[in-house]
């Protein structure tokens, strides 16, 4: 009986099938678009555009996911970086009214609202039970709150919590910020810097293909200027996220476009730490009527990411968007990251999002060892963080 209760063992399954998955698997596949784009990898061999769309057009699914996984345990073994974040959206009202979003309000509408200095102040505060490393600052393109509002909330929070990362504004609300303040980009994120923005999220990109977002995100800022203002922070020493909002009216070519158009702007400036696929979640938006996407594309898709975008440190599977279930797949399939705790996350949750709008540390290191993982918490910037039951350390 005992030798029986032990072999049905929870932790006993997980570390021998974690041992078990560490032994390499032969390379099969019947598709032959897919043994060139193989031996390439193999050779740490740059893809092109033709292998780019093979991969996103082949039915085995299994084998694109063998490549990146190869190049993500090449990459970083079985590390798996996650951080303790909290979410902040100081507002939801936005100008911008685009067609993909459930978040965006009319200053007038129902449901708008904006926080007050102290009211953000104090959010930033509340949920803050554990030593939490980052907020993730994002906000609608508000038509009246001016550039100081932006300014004082960083330094106040920077004043308030100075261990706390700020990754801040996405390059659509800086392009919008610096046109209501009439300055340039460079100066906005010039002042926003010093002010205390440390980094900046990914947002913002969806697709760069005009005819794309002429569809979904009208009247954002196009894709050269959100490259444009991605290469300017970089330039000053802000490391910066990209996304890709995938699943609704683009097609393989328009994907295959944004991302060759990231990889290019990595190649010269190095700034982007992590690319992150995000699923469009229709749901409370004018284009709910689209499907919603499938596991198996979104697993795709991180994989296409972790082959093509050879030139970004990390691949991430944010649990948020994609649901726990399928972030822990991911793992094995490209990514090397399943983002953070978020705490309060809004954005997935207004357009239908049923994961829950947080998770504790020690529910986000389970996920990872069972997909037979290595936790690693991370700040930032992918220094690990240590841990004791008094102190938390960034190693440098
Ligand atoms: O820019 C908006 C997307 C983004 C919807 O940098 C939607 O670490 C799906 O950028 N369905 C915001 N997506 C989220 C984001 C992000 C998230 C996690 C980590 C990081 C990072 C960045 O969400 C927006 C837009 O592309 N979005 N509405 C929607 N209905």
């Amino acid at each position: 009986m005992e030798a029986v209760s032990n072999s049905c063992d929870f932790r006993g399954i997980v570390a021998v099938s974690s041992k078990s998955m560490h032994k390499p698997h032969p390379f099969q596949t019947d598709d032959v678009r897919l043994r060139p784009i193989h031996e390439k990898v193999l050779a740490r061999q740059r893809l092109t555009t033709d292998d780019a769309l093979a991969l996103y057009r082949t039915g085995d699914i299994l084998a694109v996911g063998w490549m990146a996984n190869t190049v993500r345990e090449r990459m970083h073994g079985d590390r798996t970086y996650f951080n303790v974040n909290r979410h902040l959206n100081p507002t939801n009202v936005c100008v911008a009214a685009c067609r993909l979003c459930a978040f965006g309000r009319k200053k007038d509408s129902s449901g708008a609202y904006t926080m007050a200095l102290e009211e953000a102040f104090e959010t930033a505060a509340s949920g803050y039970s554990e030593a939490v490393t980052e907020f993730h600052i994002v906000g609608g393109l508000h038509p009246d709150l001016p550039f100081q509002y932006f300014l004082d909330l960083i330094s106040g929070l920077k004043q308030r919590f100075p261990q706390v990362h700020l990754k801040a504004f996405t390059m659509v609300e800086v392009a919008y910020l610096a046109k209501r303040a009439k300055l340039s980009i460079g100066q906005t994120l010039e002042q926003l810097k010093n002010a205390g923005v440390d980094s900046l999220p990914g947002g913002g990109a969806e697709i760069f293909a005009d005819r794309v977002r002429h569809i979904i995100c009208d009247h954002k800022i196009d894709g050269d200027q959100w490259l444009e203002t991605a290469k300017l922070a970089h330039e000053m020493g802000l490391k910066s996220n990209a996304t890709m909002l995938y699943g609704h009216v683009e097609n393989d070519e328009d994907r295959v476009d944004h991302l060759l158009k990231l990889r290019a702007l990595q190649d010269q400036t190095g700034g982007f730490q992590t690319f992150i696929p995000l699923a469009f979640h229709p749901d409370n938006t004018p284009l709910q009527h689209l499907p919603k996407t499938t596991g198996m594309t979104d697993i795709r898709q991180i994989a296409v990411s972790r082959l093509v975008l050879d030139n970004f440190p990390h691949i991430k599977a944010y649990w948020q968007m994609m649901t726990a279930k399928i972030a822990q797949i991911a793992l094995r399939f490209g990514a090397d990251d399943i983002d953070g705790t978020v705490i309060e996350e809004k954005i997935y949750h207004d357009a239908g999002a049923t994961t829950p709008q947080g998770m504790r540390r020690e529910d986000l290191m389970r996920l990872i060892r069972e997909a037979g993982r290595e936790p690693v918490e991370r700040d930032t910037l992918y220094r690990p963080v240590i841990r004791t039951e008094t102190s938390v350390t960034v190693a440098v």
